[in-house]
């Protein structure tokens, strides 16, 4: 569709005027926040389709509704993408969030009051892994693994003892905010042991197994859930991989379990997105991801901030900002001055409440998709490192909001527009 079409379809002055604030946003910060992405233009025109019209209830074949012969094409292709994408025998896209794939994914493995053992939120698991205003938390009973306090890093012998104390029904692997490589073998076999289900939720590093940068979870998990918009780069949404037989049960636990009708443009939209993930292109992306972020760690390292567990081994790394005397929501703050978006973190052992913590998360997913590469993580740590050691200088930051906005402006997102 033309710029000119779009234009006359935009009859919505107070909505449209929201939707180009924040295209111009995205374009003018450095996006650092671990979970975000810039999706292409064919994932956003896809999620524009008239598929957005369409009700399909069921699976492709077997539809509650006339007239689905289009949309089960849509469905079955994204189906089939992210079976050979993941090298997975089976597949369900249509999650509407990665939340609701856990749901569906535990829904199918065990009933109300099972006990799922998770990575604790407190030291980078997720609110859909056990927190208790989530489902997990008031159907289940959770129980949680830390990382250790002197490492930082998860100890695969004491998620053993663990496992083997609590005896939980399932296994949780999988985080929002852990740098390190998630040991998936070593995982499964205490799932086998224990006499536990695997569950792996993959959303963060999706793209990088995608790319094989990051060993994969298939064929030792006993369901794989992600999301798709975070590393993999498609549209807001969720899915969930395994075994043919296992996946009637996630089939029914999703619809009619947890949702009802699919959102047949996303599912398009992450059709497209996972058509992208195959090409060697996307697979060079994710290696700079990892590259990335590891030279921005070294560089905040080396500027005297120091990153949780030593460094990172995938697209994100957790800051402890206390040598700087802020908090993370103060750090936050002080970088969204200067258009750098993160988000406040805990670090593992925290002193501080959730709404102040003690670190930043930074991720270069976004800035590696606008073009960012090694070389300018040295300048990005810098400006990073001035702005922490004098938040809300008026010299610091009006420099480095310059330096930013010219930094982003040689590298548009959406050089032809959003
Ligand atoms: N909110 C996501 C994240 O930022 O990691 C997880 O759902």
């Amino acid at each position: 569709m033309s710029t000119r079409t779009q234009n006359a379809l935009r009859t919505d002055g107070a909505l449209w005027a929201a939707v180009d604030a924040e295209a111009a946003r995205e374009e003018r910060q450095l996006e650092l926040i671990a979970s975000e992405n810039h999706a292409s233009r064919e994932v956003m025109a896809a999620m524009g389709s008239v598929l957005t019209n369409k009700y399909a209830e069921g699976y492709p074949g077997r539809r509650y509704y006339g007239g689905c012969e289009h949309v089960d094409v849509v469905e079955d292709l994204a189906r089939e993408r992210a079976k050979q994408l993941f090298e997975a025998p089976a597949a369900n896209v249509q999650p509407h969030s990665g939340t609701q794939a856990n749901m569906a994914a535990i829904l199918a493995l065990v009933g109300p009051g099972a006990t799922i053992l998770s990575l604790s939120l407190d030291h980078g698991g997720h609110l859909s892994h056990g927190h208790p205003k989530n489902f997990t938390g008031i159907y289940f009973k959770i129980e949680s693994y830390g990382v250790e306090q002197a490492s930082e890093r998860i100890d695969m012998d004491r998620v053993r003892e663990r496992a083997l104390a609590v005896r939980p029904q399932i296994l949780l692997a999988g985080a929002s905010a852990y740098s390190r490589t998630l040991d998936f073998p070593a995982f499964a076999s205490i799932a086998r042991e224990c006499g536990a289900k695997l569950l792996v939720d993959m959303a963060h590093i999706a793209g990088l197994v995608a790319a094989k940068v990051h060993p994969t979870p298939v064929g030792h998990a006993d369901i794989v859930t992600m999301t798709t918009h975070k590393t993999l780069r498609g549209p807001r949404g969720g899915l969930v991989l395994s075994d043919a037989e296992t996946m009637k049960k996630v089939n029914s636990a999703l619809f009619p379990g947890v949702q009802g009708g699919p959102l047949m443009h996303v599912i398009a939209a992450k059709a497209v997105a996972l058509r992208e993930a195959q090409a060697p292109a996307f697979a060079d992306y994710q290696r700079r991801v990892v590259e990335n972020a590891r030279a921005l760690a070294a560089e905040l390292g080396a500027r005297g901030l120091r990153i949780v567990s030593g460094g990172t081994d995938n697209h994100l790394m957790l800051v402890d900002v206390s040598s700087t005397g802020l908090s993370g929501k103060q750090a936050e703050d002080a970088l969204g001055q200067v258009d750098l978006t993160c988000n406040k973190n805990l670090i593992p052992y925290d002193q501080k409440p959730p709404m102040q913590a003690s670190g930043i998360r930074l991720g270069t997913p976004a800035i590696t998709t606008r073009g960012l590469g090694v070389a300018h993580m040295a300048t990005l740590a810098g400006w990073i490192a001035d702005v922490l050691a004098k938040p809300g200088d008026e010299a610091v930051t009006q420099r480095v909001r310059g330096e930013v906005a010219e930094l982003a402006r040689a590298f548009p997102i959406y050089p032809h527009g959003a």
